[in-house]
């Protein structure tokens, strides 16, 4: 096992101790009614983030300098040969996803490169098996799963005016141009989209890795370019030690990598192909300082820290594994990349789920220490009360049972209070959800939408872009507006609620949509990027400008899902509240009047009752203590393992 096994094992084995753990604590919750429908959801949702999460690596380059051979070196050396195609010129011809799905078989799935001519998304079509090829692979024959493999580079050669339709040829930009064959056609890739889906220890701990075709080629996909490399976790960008920093790597670089450069942490270059400055003829020393000087060089291209930078010889690296060479595997210098492509990916996503973990578990446990006051003030109620009953004769206790059903009448004519609460909640519940859904979506995006409208160039985009932001961000805007009201409605009615009704209502904060400003800054970012004028030529193309619209209103409606969630879970969890302490009360007061019922006929009753309530008040003590420690057992988990992650 490599450091890199180690790390995604650690952070799997870690993830399965926080799902185990928040499900015990769930259980634990459940026998002993203290979760309500809201809290019920919430946990439900971080186990399926915890039990789902997936690590996204993108592997970006200009064509050759070694993508998939890099792959190949880290995942596949097991296997005795490389899987993924990897020779010179260019090879990998479509996006190519690598992850495991245990509940399907091994298999590459492949998308149609025609289906480009729809405005659909890779996203949208992965959903729908129909639309692929599905060709199977069997993992215990290697020479079979590469030779299945060998489809990521299948092409098909078709007409200029298809070629343009298809987006890889431009009027605009001959020498972008892919060069016609001797009988005018056109190469172009067959698929668009390409998944492997196969068992290995890192796939299946949910790596999931993304090798690109050298995108230089003007036909990317927006999608590729807006959502899948920017959102990955990790993006390896490479250079070949042998070429140097060329004018095509760095049209990459800006194109892709040099957006949010800012992320140094989510970014990793490799310099491939050291082994091409291996000479017997020269010192190592000598070999040694160069490699250094072309790391210190590449570094200050491309304004990354030089720790950001790695040296290594994927193909060497990949022979070593196979052939067991110690010697060499180490010359290679691959075990250190995946040590840091491990710690890249791991500490940003463990820092994420365990703020999640967090989070959850302080909100499950301030709503059940609520409910447990509740319980705790009830008890001591009645044990006044009971004590207040010795020697007292059945008259007296006839009247006290006649006391509680008052309470309870008085109790239950409060309650349309709590209805109109809830009324005016529902109320803005609704608003806040209609402040960010699709028509207010759809009705924000209107000015880009007619930018992108007709045919030819479309020089008013990035304004139009900036118009419609404003709309995307004053849906945003309104919805915290109305959040912030609701918090306040709530606030004042929970105080009233409490003093009125001795609940112990106590509202969560209100939840920071700050994050979702900060995405939408980001995704600005990119898509100003994808609407500048060196873009100008590609939008274009008809087809083109409408599948990148449909790729831009898709990562902002993800935004307004993302943020209409968070306020749905808060709002839900705030006024779960009151249904839980109403049935609470109500409990009370059916003990209460049980208990009456059962002392009234003998005095010996009365003792046996009072040994009965200071044994459940002493259960809810110790319910309360273990509440404490499930919360002192997380807090123990989570802080140890980000310090390990810190200090590593
Ligand atoms: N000498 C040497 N050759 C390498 C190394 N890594 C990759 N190569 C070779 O470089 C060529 C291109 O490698 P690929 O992995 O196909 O490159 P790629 O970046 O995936 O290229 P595309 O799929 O066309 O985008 C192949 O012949 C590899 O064997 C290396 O570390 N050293
Ligand atoms: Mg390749």
């Amino acid at each position: 096992m490599n450091a890199l096994s180690h790390q995604i094992n650690d952070h799997a084995a870690w993830r399965g101790d926080a799902v185990g753990r928040l499900e015990r604590f769930g259980t634990w919750l459940r026998e002993h009614a203290l979760l309500d429908a809201a809290a019920h959801a919430r946990l439900a949702a971080a186990l399926a983030q915890l039990a789902t999460d997936k690590l996204h690596v993108a592997v970006v380059a200009e064509s050759s300098r070694g993508k998939s051979e890099l792959i190949n070196a880290v995942l596949f050396a097991p296997h005795g040969r490389r899987l993924l195609p990897a020779r010179a010129g260019r090879t990998t011809m479509c996006p190519c996803e690598l992850g495991h799905d245990s509940s399907q078989p091994p298999h590459v799935r492949l998308l149609p490169i025609e289906t480009r001519h729809r405005v659909q998304g890779v996203d949208t079509l992965r959903a729908d098996p129909s639309e692929w090829t599905t060709l199977n692979l069997d993992v215990d024959d290697p020479e079979q799963m590469a030779g299945v493999l060998e489809a990521l580079t299948d092409v098909r050669h078709v007409t200029t005016d298809e070629a343009r339709r298809l987006g890889f040829w431009h009027d605009h930009s001959p020498e972008d141009n892919p060069v016609p064959k001797a009988n005018g056609l056109i190469e172009v890739p067959r698929w668009r989209h390409a998944l492997i889906n196969l068992p290995h220890p890192l796939l299946s701990q949910g790596l999931v890795i993304l090798d690109t075709p050298g995108l230089n080629a003007t036909g990317a996909e927006p999608e590729l370019t807006i959502h899948q490399i920017p959102q990955a976790h990790v993006v390896v960008f490479l250079l070949a030690a042998d070429t140097g920093v060329t004018r095509s790597d760095m049209a990459i670089w800006r194109e892709h990598l040099a957006v949010d450069a800012h992320r140094h942490d989510t970014r990793m270059v490799v310099l491939n192909k050291i082994d091409t400055l291996w000479d017997p003829l020269r010192s190592a020393a000598d070999i040694e300082a160069q490699i250094q000087r072309q790391r210190a060089e590449s570094a200050a291209t491309l304004g990354l820290p030089e720790s950001r930078v790695l040296a290594l010889s994927a193909q060497k690296g990949l022979l070593a594994k196979v052939q067991g060479d110690a010697r060499l595997l180490h010359d290679s210098r691959l075990g250190t990349f995946e040590q840091l492509l491990g710690h890249t990916a791991l500490s940003h996503r463990q820092r994420t789920l365990s703020t999640l973990l967090d989070d959850t578990v302080n909100g499950l446990s301030r709503e059940a220490s609520r409910v447990l006051q509740v319980r705790r003030r009830d008890l001591a109620e009645q044990l006044i009360e009971f004590k207040g009953l010795r020697g007292k004769n059945a008259h007296v206790i006839a009247h006290m049972r006649q006391r509680v059903e008052a309470d309870q009448a008085e109790f239950e004519t409060g309650l349309p209070r709590v209805q109109a609460v809830r009324a005016i909640h529902r109320k803005l519940r609704l608003s806040i959800a209609q402040a960010l859904d699709e028509q207010q979506l759809e009705n924000a995006l209107a000015p880009l939408a007619l930018a992108f409208e007709g045919p030819g160039l479309k020089l008013g985009l990035k304004k139009a872009y900036a118009e419609s932001m404003v709309q995307v961000r004053a849906c945003l805007a309104s919805s915290e507006q109305l959040l912030a009201e609701m918090g306040a409605m709530l606030t004042a009615s929970f105080r009233q609620l409490n003093a009125d009704h001795g609940f112990e209502l106590e509202l969560p904060p209100t939840p920071d949509l700050q994050y979702f400003h900060a995405e939408l800054d980001r995704m600005e970012r990119h898509h100003l990027h994808h609407l500048g004028v060196t873009q100008l030529l590609r939008l274009a193309q008809p087809g083109f400008s409408a599948r990148l619209l449909h790729t831009l209103t898709s990562s902002l409606r993800g935004v307004f899902q993302g943020a209409q969630r968070e306020a749905a879970l808060w709002s839900k969890g705030a006024t779960a509240q009151l249904g839980t302490q109403i049935a609470e009360r109500r409990r009370g007061f059916t003990q209460r009047s049980e208990g009456i019922d059962r002392i009234h006929g003998a005095a010996e009753n009365l003792e046996q009752r009072l040994r009965e309530l200071s044994d459940q008040e002493q259960a809810l003590r110790h319910t309360d203590l273990e509440l404490e420690q499930w919360v002192a057992e997380f807090r123990a988990v989570v802080p140890v393992h980000l310090g390990l992650l810190q200090a590593a």
